[in-house]
């Protein structure tokens, strides 16, 4: 993902503005504008994206915590534009210095930033797809008269901060496939639903699952991996339930360090 700070870090001058789009259930291992300074000093609006899979409530809770630290922050559902309507209104009221007003749309891979562009302008200009690293270079778009956005590839910490946020990053489609396994993250999920949400537990149990919908190998064993693929995609897609994995907590965003 280097070449996605890169691509913002030439044009870093130009910014007047960041859009921060974090994936709404991992708010703090998706907030990536605050990873280098040039981005961070920015003026910025967090969009809590992702928020139609995420718990209403802990969003609400995250939009709060956000703004009592200052930053202008919204729960959005790219795939629906009416919920960007808040968002689009406080990054055009913003005070111009120059003739155009230039946005980018930075956050970690796959959490809506083109589809966040999209539904900004209400019509598809950029390529979206249900998998992380799909935008490979930085391209700007005209929102209106004097306003411009950057699409940017994702951004990803050098490091991922815990064994856990990489598990959650992997279910939400933040990190590649090949960076993680299936059924390892999978087995971790069902173990944090047992002692975080005890009512969903069940849900994430692969032999269930794979029970439930007959998936078997040919000697008539469970197949356990094909029922992790069919578990995170119907996870992904918002079939399973809603749920926030990181809670705000009290205090300062703990992602956005002086
Ligand atoms: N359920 C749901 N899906 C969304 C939302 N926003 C985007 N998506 C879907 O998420 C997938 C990724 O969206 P993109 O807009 O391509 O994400 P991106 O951040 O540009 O991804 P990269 O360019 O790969 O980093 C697509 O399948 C979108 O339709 C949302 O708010 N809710
Ligand atoms: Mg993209």
């Amino acid at each position: 993902m280097a070449a996605g700070i890169r691509a913002v870090l030439e044009v870093a001058d130009l910014i007047d503005v960041v859009i921060e789009v974090r994936d709404a259930r991992v708010p703090r291992a998706t907030a990536v504008a605050g990873l280098h300074p040039r981005l961070k000093r920015k003026p910025t609006i967090v969009l809590l994206n992702r928020a139609d899979l995420a718990d209403a409530s802990a969003t609400r809770g995250w939009v709060e915590s956000l703004k009592s630290e200052g930053l202008d922050a919204f729960a959005t559902t790219a795939t629906h534009a009416g919920t960007l309507r808040a968002a689009r209104a406080a990054l055009l009221a913003r005070p111009r210095k120059r003739a155009v007003l230039r946005a980018a749309v930075v956050g970690a891979p796959n959490t809506g930033k083109s589809s966040v562009i999209n539904a900004l302008g209400r019509r598809k200009r950029t390529v979206v797809a249900d998998r992380a690293g799909v935008t490979r270079h930085a391209g700007w778009s005209k929102l209106e008269a004097g306003v411009e956005l950057l699409d940017t590839p994702g951004l990803l910490p050098p490091r991922v901060e815990s064994a856990q946020a990489a598990w959650q990053l992997s279910l939400c489609g933040s990190l590649p496939e090949t960076a993680f396994d299936v059924e390892e993250a999978v087995d971790e999920f069902a173990r944090w639903l047992a002692r975080n949400r005890p009512r969903f537990a069940a849900r994430a149990d692969l032999d269930a699952f794979a029970q439930a919908h007959g998936m078997r190998r040919r000697g008539g064993e469970l197949d356990r991996r094909n029922a992790a693929r069919r578990f995170v995609a119907d996870f992904r897609a918002g079939d399973l339930f809603r749920l926030t994995f990181e809670s705000p907590g009290s205090g300062r965003d703990s992602s956005r360090p002086d």
